[in-house]
């Protein structure tokens, strides 16, 4: 209740920031991008995760409103990025329901890309399995439709927790999916789930899917997900979110 009041107060004042968090390219080993990660800097209670604001915005109804920040911010931190000389770069943006619903909004972003001279093919969208099950699918549909239209990539996000991902990768025209790390987690000690995570990136190849496995932490599951032939992998192993400061002084390290 607390948060809700600070919330519409946070919008207004613009108290949001991002976190970057490096995305490596396994089979060309280089850093392929980044995706944004939203934070909330509290003038009380400092540096606030998604997880403890995103309900009350969604209450609020100004769930959209700080999408767009986030977007906006993104693309300013990767156009910075691209000024520093990192020009091959792509920026994954997270996006709600709220954004998706919202019949400006590929509009918006075509725009806020142009404006900032980002060829939208460097830019991926997030959408959450539970975002597409939320909505009755067909305005979802839609959405990614039009988002697929202006040229930007689309990803399913935290791929193998939901119910129907399959059933979703082929009713939508979607780029990636992004492994969830409940599945990555399990990697070493369960081998069923190693079979499966296996023929999801078999699969993935088939279709012309690109995969990124999430929250890889350990080298073991580093080496299984390289012997499984996984394109991308993301996780605390290779560099936590940082800001973006730190993502460029990270990226120049790294070169
Ligand atoms: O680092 P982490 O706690 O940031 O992120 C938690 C979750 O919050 C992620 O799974 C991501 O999907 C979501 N998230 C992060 N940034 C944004 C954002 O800008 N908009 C929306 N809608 N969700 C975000
Ligand atoms: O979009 P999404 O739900 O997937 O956001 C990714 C979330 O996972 C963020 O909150 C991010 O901070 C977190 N994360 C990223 N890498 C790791 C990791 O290696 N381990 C764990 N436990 N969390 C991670
Ligand atoms: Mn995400
Ligand atoms: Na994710």
């Amino acid at each position: 209740q607390l948060l809700a009041r600070d919330l519409a107060k946070a919008v207004t004042d613009c108290e949001f920031g991002i976190f970057l968090q490096p995305q490596l390219d396994l089979t060309r080993t280089c850093i392929s991008g980044f995706e944004a990660l939203l934070r909330w800097h509290h003038p009380i209670r400092g540096i606030l995760p998604p997880a403890e604001f995103l309900m009350a915005a969604e209450k609020n109804g100004c769930l959209a409103d700080i999408d767009y920040m986030s977007m906006n911010l993104a693309l300013d931190a990767l156009a910075t990025l691209r000024r520093e000389g990192f020009s091959d770069l792509s920026m994954s943006i997270n996006v709600s329901s709220s954004i998706l619903a919202d019949v400006n909004y590929p509009g918006l972003l075509d725009w806020a890309m142009q404006s900032r001279g980002i060829p939208p093919d460097r830019i991926c969208i997030e959408i959450l399995e539970t975002t597409i099950l939320d909505q009755d699918g067909l305005d979802v549909m839609t959405a990614v439709d039009r988002l697929k239209r202006l040229g930007v990539r689309v990803a399913l996000d935290d791929f193998g927790t939901g119910y129907a991902g399959l059933a979703h990768m082929s009713a939508f025209d979607i780029d990636a999916i992004k492994l969830d790390r409940s599945m990555i987690a399990r990697l070493e000690e369960d081998p069923r789930n190693r079979m499966i995570v296996r023929s999801i990136i078999r699969l993935c190849r088939l279709l012309d899917v690109a995969v990124v496995a999430e929250g890889v932490e350990t080298g073991g599951q580093l080496d299984i997900l390289r012997r499984s032939q996984c394109p991308m992998i993301q996780g605390y192993g290779l560099a936590r979110p940082m800001p973006v400061s730190e993502a460029i002084a990270w990226m120049h390290e790294m070169r």
